[in-house]
């Protein structure tokens, strides 16, 4: 049957259809749908992990076991979860291991561009790149193959155009899944101590060496020789472009980026006269084809930054200048992101704004409040830092820095990796204040559950973590709960904290606004009187977007130019907006 698929949704499609009964995953765009699909399948278990480590170290635990197992994330994620995955690359995997790694050329949703293709190599771990959705099923299913056969994790790596972009895919029906679980004890080959870890070390060069052979006749490392001026090396989306702007090149299109097949690239160089290498980001596959000794033209004229499209490569290739541009998306207008209508974290946001403080961020919906006018937050890296940040701000400024410095960070990113660096402020003692904002959800990526919520992914009611309990046990004494829409409340408890000796911790309750579990029924829009409104423009200091200015609205007696408006359709009557008016002029 012939189906159209995004390129996530065939992934998880690819890995039921390949026998695939256990995943785990953290989400993260572009990856988070894989996992949202996969559980849907019959007999699966699947489970959102608090972070990608330990989803890495589950799955692993998994493939121990004998299943076929997959982790799936985004590409910082593998950072997280590097220090297992460089190590299950000396243990091998006994069943199957397949760590799929969703990459963000252009940052479209991410804090930075990173290309993990340099994991593949770095951890000496095969990785297959689809270009579509098609290849993106056959691929997942042929990584599990690779993995069962040379006794490897294998990467798939996908980037935002692969794993949203959808195109026809025909499904088949599943493999019968086998249960071949059982105990296998082998402590030379699973327990890495030096001993061990030197002899696996060996095992697995011989591993390189195997797979170097097999790249050589793997078939998705396919060859389209047709005008033999000018050939291509590419993988991934980037092929689907060269193909569109040249389609009378010829072509190396690369199923598997590491280890690279060398004999059919000095193979597919001596049928062509001169080589492009298109590839997003860095010179992954240019500089280990150049260190070949065979000569490709890439980065010279092609950008390292940014994902490509059909007219930046067009461009590069036909003028190979230095300066590639792309006719598309010039008109589009910006679209800033913003706090939704009634997000509770504007509420808390507008209340720390007082204290005149420096706010380490974190990463979540409420990044996005470091925007003008709220410029709530003042600093972010990655998920977690905001604590250790925090705590390492104020023990360098020391009574400087006293009442001054905050780290802010979300429930889910909190129980991702917030945690311990909470638990060294209570240990090393810094004046910090952190602010859990807690909307009972994982809002930023599509409201996932997370440990927090009290519901797994597969939709079961579970253990829900105490924030209050869990952030006392971790050392800290000074801790209030507060509701950030009650802001006479809010503003006292962090002038109150700040003002306190030693670290402290304000957990800041409301459900985000889009949470369909919390029951949140918007209450009537609010208006603004306009004899009341003396245009002072407070309200505007929110970035709500129902509010607005307009122009010209003079009043007798009155120095005002304008008065403040609310769109009716997009205000869903949280009130604080008439909280901070001072004229009463908002009901
Ligand atoms: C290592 C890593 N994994 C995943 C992500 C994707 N991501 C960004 S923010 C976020 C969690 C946001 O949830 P929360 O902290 O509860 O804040 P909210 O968006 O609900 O305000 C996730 C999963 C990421 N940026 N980095």
């Amino acid at each position: 049957m012939k189906v159209l698929m995004s390129g996530n949704e065939a992934i998880a499609r690819g890995a039921y259809e390949a026998g695939v009964r256990f995943a785990a995953a953290y989400p993260g765009t572009p990856s988070t749908e894989i996992l949202e699909q996969f559980c849907k399948y019959d007999g699966v278990y699947a489970e959102w992990s608090p972070n990608e480590k330990v989803a890495v170290e589950v799955a692993i635990g998994a493939a121990l076991a004998g299943e076929k197992a997959m982790a799936v994330m985004k590409h910082v994620g593998v950072n997280v979860a590097a220090d297992p995955i460089f190590t299950v690359s000396y243990t091998g995997t006994n069943g199957a291991l397949v760590i799929v790694s969703a990459d963000d050329p252009s940052l479209h949703s991410s804090q930075n561009e990173q290309d993990n293709r340099n994991y593949a190599r770095f951890a000496k771990i095969p990785m297959l790149e689809p270009a579509d959705a098609q290849e993106a099923k056959e691929y997942i299913k042929l990584a599990f193959e690779i993995s069962e056969k040379f006794d490897t994790p294998v990467f798939l790596r996908s980037t935002t155009r692969v794993s949203h972009s959808k195109s026809v895919v025909t499904i088949v029906e599943p493999e019968k899944y086998q249960d071949k679980t059982g105990f296998t004890y082998d402590a030379i080959k699973y327990v890495m101590v030096p001993h061990s870890a030197r002899i696996r070390r060996v095992e697995l060069e011989k591993r390189q060496q195997a797979l170097k052979a097999f790249v050589e006749t793997f078939a998705e490392n396919r060859m389209e020789i047709n005008n033999p001026d000018i050939g291509i090396i590419t993988a991934g989306m980037p092929y689907n472009y060269a193909k569109e702007v040249f389609p009378d090149y010829s072509y190396l299109k690369l199923g598997m980026v590491y280890p690279l097949p060398e004999k059919l690239i000095w193979d597919f160089a001596s049928r062509v006269k001169k080589i492009y290498v298109v590839e997003e980001l860095d010179p992954f596959l240019e500089e280990q084809i150049k260190a070949m000794g065979v000569k490709v033209i890439g980065k010279d004229i092609l950008p390292y930054t940014n994902e490509f499209d059909p007219g930046i490569i067009r461009n590069s290739i036909n003028k190979d200048t230095a300066e590639p541009s792309s006719p598309y998306g010039k008109s589009l207008a910006l679209r800033p992101p913003n706090l939704c209508p009634g997000c509770p974290h504007r509420a808390l946001f507008y209340a720390l704004k007082k204290q005149k403080t420096f706010v380490h961020g974190d990463i979540g919906c409420y990044t996005l409040s470091h925007m003008k006018p709220l410029e709530g937050l003042h600093s972010c890296i990655c998920m977690g830092a905001s604590i250790g940040m925090a705590h390492g701000m104020s023990k360098a400024m020391k009574e400087k820095g006293k009442g001054k410095v905050v780290g802010v960070i979300g429930d889910s990113t909190f129980l991702h990796s917030g945690m311990t660096p909470l638990l060294n402020m209570a240990y090393n003692g810094s004046n910090a204040l952190i602010i859990i904002l807690d909307n009972s959800t994982t809002a930023m990526t599509g409201m996932q559950e997370h440990p927090g919520t009290g519901y797994t992914l597969m939709g079961k009611a579970t253990k829900k973590v105490n924030l209050k309990d869990l952030t006392s046990a971790l050392g800290i004494d000074n801790i209030r709960v507060v509701d950030p829409f009650d802001q006479k409340q809010t503003t006292r408890a962090i002038k109150e904290e700040l003002a306190n000796d030693g670290p402290s911790v304000i957990i800041s309750q409301s459900p985000c606004a889009l949470f369909k579990r919390a029951g949140i029924k918007p209450k009537p829009a609010l208006k603004v009187d306009p004899d009341k409104c003396e245009g002072c423009k407070v309200c505007l200091g929110l970035n709500c977007p129902p509010i607005s200015w307009k122009k010209g609205i003079t009043k007798e007696g009155s120095k005002r130019k304008g008065i403040s408006c609310i769109d009716e359709t997009l205000c869903n009557g949280c009130g604080l907006c008439a909280q901070v008016c001072k004229f009463g002029a908002i009901n």
